[in-house]
């Protein structure tokens, strides 16, 4: 049951996206609140506020302790083996079949956008479905597929396999973010859906849209680092807004 009434939505708005030849959306853990899945801040259920994420994702938390970080990543998993897409991540999916050009860039590890049907979705932090030789030799595997041991070994050159997802101080996957910076250059407008905008380089993608002519729309029930910098505000939750947007949009054939 998802709470919430969605906000008035911006007569501009509609218009200028039921125009868009290009939409393009990025979004975060706040997404994904509405299947189940704790976001990183909200303090109340933030993976955040239970765990110190500079403890737990990063290269040298994995090198110090492979167990500590792989048992937070099984706890993560084990999480999301309820949780399903939805009203938000199919609307976003819906999009897609009414625009020319529609791109997803995701800051979330979750899968639940491909789940939802979405396609051709840049993934800027990988994604825990998938595991990865912790040595780079190469080896990239189902998480269902490995090994129960915790952590698993790589087959081919027996390093430690980990959680295929991008770590603070890690680069991004350079074509994701190639790809996620194109989209986000060449678009009429881009919904900002349940992200604190507050982890970089995905923060920056917002206003290098904006500073390319992109009307830039913020779908959030709380406010963030980047609500001042928007064209339009939607307060309230993803799974709400998102069908009252496409319906608004694109009504249905009477
Ligand atoms: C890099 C995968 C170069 C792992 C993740 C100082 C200043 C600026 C930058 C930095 C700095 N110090 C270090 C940095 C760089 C750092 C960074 O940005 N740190 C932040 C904390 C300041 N970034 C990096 O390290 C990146 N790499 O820069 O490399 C480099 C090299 C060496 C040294 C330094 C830099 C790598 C970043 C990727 C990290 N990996 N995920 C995993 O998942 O375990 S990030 C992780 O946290 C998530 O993927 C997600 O992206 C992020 C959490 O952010 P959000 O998605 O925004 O989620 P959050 O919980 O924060 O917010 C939820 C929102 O949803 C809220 O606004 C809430 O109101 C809203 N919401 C709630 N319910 C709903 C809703 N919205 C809609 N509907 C609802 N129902
Ligand atoms: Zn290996």
């Amino acid at each position: 049951m998802i709470r919430g009434r969605a906000p008035a939505l911006p007569l501009a708005l509609v218009e200028r996206l039921r125009a868009a030849r290009t939409v393009a959306a990025l979004t975060g853990a706040g997404v994904s609140a509405e299947s189940g899945v704790p976001t990183f801040r909200d303090a109340q259920t933030g993976l955040w506020a239970t765990f110190d994420p500079t403890q737990l994702a990063t290269p040298s938390a994995f090198a110090r302790n492979p167990k500590f970080v792989w048992d937070w990543y099984a706890w993560r998993r084990e999480l999301l083996a309820g949780a399903r897409p939805n009203p938000g991540h199919h609307a976003l999916a819906a999009i897609a079949r009414h625009v020319p050009q529609f791109r997803l860039i995701t800051q979330n590890v979750d899968g639940l956008h491909q789940a939802a049907g979405s396609a051709g979705i840049v993934e800027l932090h990988g994604n825990i479905g998938r595991v990865r030789c912790s040595r780079g030799c190469g080896t990239v595997a189902r998480w269902a597929d490995a090994s129960p041991d915790e952590p698993p070994r790589c087959a081919t050159c027996g390093a430690f396999l980990r959680p295929d997802v991008v770590w603070f101080e890690e680069m991004l996957p350079p074509a994701a973010l190639a790809a996620a910076e194109d989209a986000v250059r060449h678009c009429d407008v881009l919904l900002v859906i349940g992200t604190a905008a507050e982890v970089y380089p995905a923060a920056a993608l917002p206003h290098a849209a904006r500073q390319c002519g992109a009307t830039v729309v913020e779908i959030n029930p709380r406010p963030t680092a980047l609500s001042d910098d928007v064209h339009h505000v939607l307060r309230g939750p993803a799974g709400v807004v998102l069908p009252a947007l496409v319906a608004a949009t694109w009504p249905p054939p009477k």
